[in-house]
């Protein structure tokens, strides 16, 4: 039985989020309120399919994928920048792989106990998050 990462999850800690925004390039004034934002995450897995709508009073980004089939991520909200994506488990996380102008991006979820982590990478900075089932 795999891990099942459905459900409801709020943001209760966050590490380096503002590194990794630097290195996507994001600004000043966009960094400034993005940093005190506490993201909701609602994750639907159903067999290989996945659904992660991350909320906030500011953005939201909306992602869907089947595990091990490559899909175009325009990170619209975000950074923008198109990338083509890839998750697959490694044995319990969730990795995915966003192959386009940043170097070594993408992100890593797992679960301890009744938290949702999540591991965001870019270049040569992680971000480190913690979200709580609601
Ligand atoms: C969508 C809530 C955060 C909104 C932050 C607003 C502005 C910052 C702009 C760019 C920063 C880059 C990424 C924001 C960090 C998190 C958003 C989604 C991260 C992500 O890729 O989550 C994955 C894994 O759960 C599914 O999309």
């Amino acid at each position: 039985m795999p891990v099942d990462f459905s459900g409801t999850w709020n943001l209760t800690s966050s590490d380096n989020f503002e590194g990794y925004m630097l290195a996507l390039g994001i600004d000043f004034a966009t960094r400034k309120i993005a940093k005190i934002l506490k993201p909701q995450k609602v994750i639907e897995q159903e067999g290989n399919s996945f659904s992660i709508q991350t909320t906030s009073t500011f953005r939201s980004y909306f992602v869907q994928f089947k595990i091990g089939e490559e899909f175009e991520e325009d990170n619209k909200g975000l950074d923008h920048r198109k990338c083509k994506s890839i998750v697959t488990w490694d044995n319990d996380k969730l990795v995915c792989v966003q192959t386009g102008d940043k170097k070594n991006r993408g992100w890593t979820h797992w679960i301890e106990g009744d938290q949702l982590y999540l591991e965001l990478r870019c270049e040569d900075q992680v971000c480190t998050q913690v979200y709580k089932r609601a």
